[in-house]
């Protein structure tokens, strides 16, 4: 490998700029994991992306022990976690408080709540083979295929899909975005589009994306404010699926994602929220974000600006705490969000 100690400007403002010092480079770089993944690999993303808020990514469980310099502060400034720490889990609907915020339709257009999920003892998809990604394709299809009742579906691989048909699934948001340079960076789009492709149930309130940042990404979304039914129906395909696929799980890190800010829960619960008063407010509506540990996306998912005065708003923190606690973190900023919405509108 390079190593020299990567050109990071000083005006980065990523996790990698903030957290990477020269001594921990010199003190990891000769190090790999037992699928060949170094630390250069898990900086590249951030070495070449400087506009990265993260900048690192995992390629196997086992990434995050060996570099864990580096991987623990991060995840303790972004979940707020230690590394003696332990994750819970806990995805009682019963348990969540959420009846529906706006019931009349006026502010929320959409909500939606997705995990990461990957395979026990199979690389993650920045330092995966293209065998093992094809059979990894190959496997879930073949576990979705028995998914009954409101879960039935189709898998619509992405080889040889039609632009026009994949650039709708995007547009209406159902399907993940092409040539992401995050991703780029990190090895993930390696061989694409083979071994990539989504499955969904026929009216599309249940999707997973196979093998894009992680190998399952499991997504329950409809129109509307009824959170705890888009909760609920996420648990029982989770649970369906686990019955056939062994997910990657540690009892410090709790589900093993690519990406240190997906870990624990993996989960991402959102709206798509109209706030055109509040939004003009930052103060008022930053600070109602923040006090309930809310990040604030445009309508096109990550790293893309808002059209209008739509936002997506989703719980930030996913380590350390449980699904319920996901959720209820969002349902509570929504509740508080439309409260201050109304007042700025009378
Ligand atoms: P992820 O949620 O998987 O981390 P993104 O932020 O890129 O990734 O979002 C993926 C897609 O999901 C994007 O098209 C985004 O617009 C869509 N999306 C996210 N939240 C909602 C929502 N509440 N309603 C409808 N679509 C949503
Ligand atoms: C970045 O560093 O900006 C990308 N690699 C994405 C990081 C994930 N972002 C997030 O807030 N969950």
């Amino acid at each position: 490998m390079n190593d020299e100690f990567p050109k990071l400007p000083s005006n980065c403002t990523s996790m990698l700029c903030k957290h990477l010092s020269k001594e921990m480079f010199e003190n990891l770089k000769s190090k790999q994991t037992a699928n060949g993944f170094t630390l250069k690999n898990a900086i590249n993303s951030g070495v070449e992306n400087i506009d990265s808020g993260i900048g690192v990514y995992a390629g196997d469980e086992e990434s995050y022990t060996l570099f864990s310099p580096l991987f623990n502060p991060i995840i303790q400034e972004y979940h707020d976690f230690g590394k003696n720490d332990t994750h819970q889990s806990n995805m009682n609907p019963d348990n969540l408080y959420a009846p529906n915020p706006d019931p009349d339709k006026k502010y929320i257009v959409s909500t939606r709540i997705r995990v990461g999920r990957n395979i026990n003892n199979i690389p993650l998809g920045s330092a995966i083979s293209k065998k093992q990604r094809n059979k990894v394709e190959a496997s879930i299809a073949k576990a979705l295929k028995t998914l009954k009742g409101e879960l039935k579906g189709d898998y619509y691989p992405l080889f040889g899909m039609s632009k026009e048909v994949q650039n709708k699934l995007i547009k209406d948001h159902f399907l993940f975005k092409e040539g992401d340079r995050f991703l780029a960076a990190a090895g993930l789009n390696r061989d694409w589009p083979e071994g990539r492709g989504i499955y969904h149930n026929h009216n599309k309130t249940f999707l997973v994306w196979i093998n894009e940042e992680d190998q399952l990404r499991i997504i329950s979304m409809q129109k509307g404010g009824n959170i705890k039914e888009v909760f609920t129906r996420l648990v029982t395909a989770i649970k369906s699926i686990a019955t056939k696929i062994d997910f990657s799980y540690s009892n410090h890190l709790g589900y093993i994602t690519s990406c240190p800010t997906n870990l624990g829960t993996a989960m991402r619960a959102s709206v798509h929220i109209a706030l055109p008063k509040l939004s003009k407010n930052k103060l008022m509506f930053h600070t109602i974000t923040k006090k309930h540990h809310l990040q604030i996306r445009g309508v096109h998912g990550e790293h893309s600006k808002t059209e209008g005065v739509i936002y997506d708003i989703s719980n930030q923190r996913r380590l350390g705490v449980t699904e319920i606690v996901c959720v209820q973190d969002m349902y509570n900023g929504v509740v508080e969000l439309i409260e201050a919405e109304k007042k700025l509108s009378k």
